[in-house]
C-alpha cells in the first residue's frame, strides 16, 4: 500500500535506475549484448525488485511512463558511452503486457532513437509469449513494424505461456529465450530433462536464435555448448550490474 502511492513519485525523484546483466556467446564466452533490468532505490526499503512493483505499476498505470523511462535511459547510457569511445553492444529492454498493448512502441522508440541519435540495431525487446498469443493481430503488425526498423525482438521466459507453434512462426522475432527453470534442470546428478535441448532444435529449425537465461554452473554452460545454444545469460557469468560496473566490459573504440 505504502510501496503503490511511493510508486508515482518514483519517477520524479529519480529513484528507478537499471542494472545491466551480460550476454554471452555461449561457445566463445565473448560478451555480445545485455539485458536492461529496472530496480527501484526506496528512500526507506533500499532497493525492490521489479517483481513487486512492476505489478503495482500495472494496476495503476505507470507502467508506460516507466516503460518509456527505460528505453530512454538505456538510449541516453548508449549515446553516453558512445561518445567515451565505447564499443557498445545491442541492449534488450523488458516490455510489459500492458505497455506493448497501450503503447505505439514503433514510433515510441523511433522518436527516443533520434532525440539520441542511437543506431536501432542497439535496442532489443523482450516480449512474453502470452502477450503475442493475446492479441495476435495487434502483435503481428507491431513486430512487422520492428523488423522492418531493424528492432530486434526476443521471446522472455520461453516455454512458460501457452504458446501456438504456429503463430510462433508467424511472427517476426529473432530468438528465444529459455525459461530458467529449464536450465536449472540441467545438473549433473541427474539426467537432464531435455526439454532446454528440444527448444534449441525446435527453435534453431524454425530459423531463430536460441538465448539460455539463468546459466548458473559450469554443467549448464557445457549442456548449452553441446547443444548448439546461441548465447548464454546468468550468474555464471555476471550478475545484473550498475551501468557503471557493466561498462568495465566494454571495449574502447
Ligand atoms: O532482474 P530481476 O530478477 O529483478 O527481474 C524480475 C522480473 O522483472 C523479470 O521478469 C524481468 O523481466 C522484469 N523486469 C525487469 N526490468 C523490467 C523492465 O524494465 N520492464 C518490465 N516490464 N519488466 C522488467
Ligand atoms: O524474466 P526475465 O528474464 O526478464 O528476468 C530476468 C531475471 O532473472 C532477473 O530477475 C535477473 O536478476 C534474474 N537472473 C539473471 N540471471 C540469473 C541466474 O543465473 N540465476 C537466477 N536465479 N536468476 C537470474
Ligand atoms: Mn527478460
Ligand atoms: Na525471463
Amino acid at each position: 500500500l505504502l510501496l503503490e502511492n511511493d510508486l508515482f513519485t518514483a519517477l520524479e525523484r529519480g529513484e528507478l535506475l537499471l542494472h545491466y546483466q551480460a550476454k554471452v556467446d555461449s561457445r566463445t564466452g565473448e560478451l555480445v549484448g545485455a539485458e536492461a533490468l529496472m530496480r527501484w532505490n526506496h528512500k526507506t526499503h533500499g532497493l525492490i525488485s521489479p517483481q513487486i512493483f512492476i505489478p503495482l505499476a500495472e494496476e495503476s498505470g505507470l507502467i508506460n511512463a516507466m516503460g518509456e523511462w527505460a528505453i530512454r535511459t538505456v538510449c541516453a547510457q548508449l549515446r553516453s558511452w558512445i561518445d567515451e569511445g565505447l564499443q557498445v553492444l545491442p541492449i534488450a529492454v523488458n516490455i510489459s503486457a500492458h505497455q506493448f498493448v497501450q503503447q505505439a512502441l514503433p514510433q515510441l522508440l523511433a522518436d527516443i532513437l533520434a532525440e539520441f541519435a542511437i543506431p536501432t540495431q542497439l535496442i532489443e525487446l523482450e516480449l512474453t509469449e502470452s502477450m503475442l498469443m493475446g492479441n495476435a493481430s495487434h502483435a503481428a503488425s507491431t513486430l512487422h513494424q520492428l523488423k522492418d526498423m531493424g528492432i530486434e525482438v526476443s521471446i522472455d521466459d520461453f516455454g512458460t505461456g501457452y504458446s501456438s507453434l504456429s503463430y510462433l512462426h508467424q511472427f517476426p522475432v529473432h530468438a528465444l529465450k529459455i525459461d530458467r527453470s529449464f536450465i536449472s534442470q540441467i545438473n549433473e546428478n541427474s539426467e537432464p530433462i531435455r526439454l532446454a535441448s528440444a527448444i534449441i532444435a525446435m527453435a534453431h529449425e524454425l530459423g531463430l536464435q536460441v538465448i539460455a537465461e539463468g546459466v548458473e554452473t559450469e554443467v549448464q554452460a557445457r549442456y548449452l555448448v553441446e547443444h548448439g545454444c546461441d548465447i548464454s545469460q546468468g550468474f555464471l557469468y555476471s550478475k545484473p550490474l550498475p551501468a557503471a560496473d557493466f561498462a568495465k566490459q566494454l571495449k574502447l573504440g
